[in-house]
């Protein structure tokens, strides 16, 4: 291979993935769902290939690159191309509004608890370490009321899901930070309480985390532990 090019798999995706990062497992996810064709070419990020830049100058993962040939990075942009290229998935729903209301629930998820659950990690004293615990559980307490309301909706159906019983882009995105919470768990003994303002919270990952497609990727928990330990202050 000449310095100028990297890895791809040719007429299909490539994603180019570390199986313990929380963002690629969204493409992954998304991937799986829709049951796209690709190759993965794992990246090792302790030690990057030195091709990786060409792929992504950000050098991170998830990366994407659709057989055309386009590379597309972020993993909220990856698993929302996939649900858009392939609707008969149902990842994301045909009505405007509905998709609306699906990323405003992604968007409380990812601003609200994916920066509180490192936050908590990276605090290095105890009156921080509080701060950020209460900080994750206000983001878990938003999330759950965020379900109760979708699941008063026609489209919500109930529950346990996003969509009542469908794995759509409200689980792909979300899921694999809850896997997450093992961190804070271990190093910081956080715990989501089993109160009546988490309930929704934990009915729905109850479901998700039985479904096929939250146990392909999900990761076990002394792996999680050891993984995020560079994160802990
Ligand atoms: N905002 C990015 C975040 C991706 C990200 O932070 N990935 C981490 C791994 S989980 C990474 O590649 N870090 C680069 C490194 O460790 O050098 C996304 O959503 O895709």
């Amino acid at each position: 291979m000449s310095a100028a090019t990297y890895p791809f798999a040719e007429n299909t995706y490539t994603l180019y993935s570390y199986a313990g990062c929380p963002f690629a497992q969204r493409t992954l996810r998304a991937l799986e769902v829709a049951k796209v064709p690709h190759e993965v070419v794992e990246i090792d990020l302790a030690n990057k290939p030195s091709w990786y830049h060409l792929v992504n100058p950000q050098l991170k993962v998830p990366a994407l690159r659709t057989p055309s040939g386009d590379i597309l990075i972020e993993s909220l942009v990856t698993s929302e191309y996939v649900a858009e290229e392939f609707p008969d998935s149902q990842l994301l729903p045909s009505s405007s509004v509905e998709r609306a209301q699906l990323r405003l629930f992604v968007e409380i998820f990812s601003s609200q608890i994916i920066p509180n659950i490192y936050g908590t990690l990276r605090a290095a004293t105890a009156e921080e370490q509080e701060k950020k615990k209460q900080a994750l559980l206000q983001g878990i307490r938003e999330v759950s009321r965020e379900l109760e309301r979708q699941w008063e909706r026609s489209s919500g159906k109930g529950g346990p899901l996003w969509y009542g019983d469908r794995f759509s882009l409200a689980e792909v995105d979300t899921v694999s930070f809850v896997n997450q919470l093992v961190g804070p768990e271990h190093y910081r003994g956080f715990k989501v309480p089993d109160t009546d303002e988490f309930k929704a919270f934990h009915r729905w990952f109850n479901e998700a985390s039985k479904r096929p497609e939250y146990k392909k990727f999900s990761q076990d928990s002394q792996t999680i532990i050891n993984n995020v330990q560079k994160f802990v202050a």
